[in-house]
């Protein structure tokens, strides 16, 4: 049946650039939202390799970062027989439908789209034209499968937004065709981002202002999924504080940056709320605190990296799984393309 001659059933689609330095921001702002979707929800998880190269990376790299990403999916709970795994680069649909889709947004929107204006920062006529229609491909990854829940960190919220406007721009623009293609209420779902839970924006280690991030140049900002215990809590012994102890509700983080995003990197690991952390930890120095985070963090990454490290040293099975989820992705896609093609009035054999 075509989609939305029936209701739309749901489907998660969601993604993460190999590029190195996968951290707890990733970590507790999306890998952990895709696990707990497996459960109700149909899945597809894709490295967006296509989004990595928006910026110069070395090939080999590349591929060790594809495969690194992949294993981290699996090591945290990500079930890729259930479910879809795959590499973005694999299924060409993604890259057809960015191209329609930069017909579509408008110049104007890219213009405020603030990752760009940070990402590219003061040399921006030097930044890639991928870089800039970044925004484009995402809309196509997640429309391209007719997703409608998108499980994202706080940081991606713009582009989701931008996404369900280039689904409705493109179901005005062609809306004579889709009525006659036989479709009701528009072709492209809009997607509804997911962003929830105590750790949506997890911070920079030694800068409460700054999101935590693959690229930063120092290694002490960030704790990587593949750190081992030492150096979790070297990190948090060092990460910035302030000098009172621990408020013991959530509103006297208000003004506290770092304090508060320690509370909600522990309460994200715990599976808890801030306040619930603040019963258990309010009034209690730093030292103590982080000495308690420092253990759970390990508790709970530590396996996941093991885990990652042994499905590493088997390249030829994680290339299988994505060669697997690419034939399963493309099922999917491909009519939604061709479709796609016919509502814009391309002539296919
Ligand atoms: N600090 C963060 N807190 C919460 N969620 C985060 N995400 C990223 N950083 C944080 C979420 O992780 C998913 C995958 O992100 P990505 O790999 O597509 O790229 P990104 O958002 O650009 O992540 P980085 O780590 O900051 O990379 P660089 O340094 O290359 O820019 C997304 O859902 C994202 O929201």
């Amino acid at each position: 049946m075509q989609r939305a001659k029936t209701k739309t059933k749901t489907r998660v689609f969601s993604g993460v650039q190999p590029t190195g330095n996968l951290h707890l921001g990733n970590y507790l702002g999306a890998i952990t939202k895709f696990v707990a979707l497996q459960a109700e929800h149909d899945c597809l998880y894709c490295v967006v390799d296509l989004h990595a190269i928006t910026v110069f990376q070395d090939p080999d790299e590349l591929a060790k970062n594809t495969r690194e990403v992949t294993a981290a999916f699996i090591a945290s709970g990500i079930d890729p027989g259930r479910h879809i795994v795959f590499n973005q680069s694999q299924v060409s649909g993604h890259a057809e439908l960015a191209w329609i889709f930069n017909c579509v947004a408008r110049i104007g929107w890219l213009n405020r789209m603030t990752q760009f204006k940070e990402k590219a920062g003061k040399d921006r006529e030097n930044a890639s034209a991928g870089l800039y229609v970044y925004p484009n491909l995402m809309a196509a990854d997640i429309l391209l499968y007719h997703a409608t829940h998108v499980p994202v960190g706080e940081d991606q919220k713009q582009h989701l937004e931008l996404a369900r406007d280039i689904a409705q721009k493109f179901n005005n623009d062609f809306a004579k065709t889709i009525a006659r293609e036989g479709y009701e209420g528009g072709f492209f779902p809009l997607p509804e981002p997911l962003i929830t839970g105590p750790a949506t924006r997890v911070m920079n280690l030694r800068d409460g202002t700054r999101k935590m991030s693959k690229s930063d140049e120092s290694d002490m900002t960030r704790i990587n999924l593949t750190d081992d215990a030492d150096a979790i809590a070297k990190k948090i012994r060092k990460a910035k504080t302030d000098p009172e102890p621990l408020p013991s509700e959530a509103k006297g983080l208000e003004t506290r940056p770092e304090a508060d995003n320690l509370v909600g990197i522990f309460a994200g690991l715990a599976e808890t709320s801030k306040e619930a952390v603040l019963r258990d930890f309010g009034g209690s120095p730093f030292s103590k605190f982080k000495e308690a985070l420092a253990e759970l963090a390990a508790a709970k990454l530590n396996p996941i990296g093991e885990e990652m490290r042994r499905l590493m040293a088997d390249p030829v099975e994680i290339d299988r799984i994505l060669d697997d989820g690419a034939r399963r992705a493309h099922a999917i896609a491909d009519p939604i393309l061709a479709k796609t093609k016919d509502i814009v009035g391309f002539i296919r054999s």
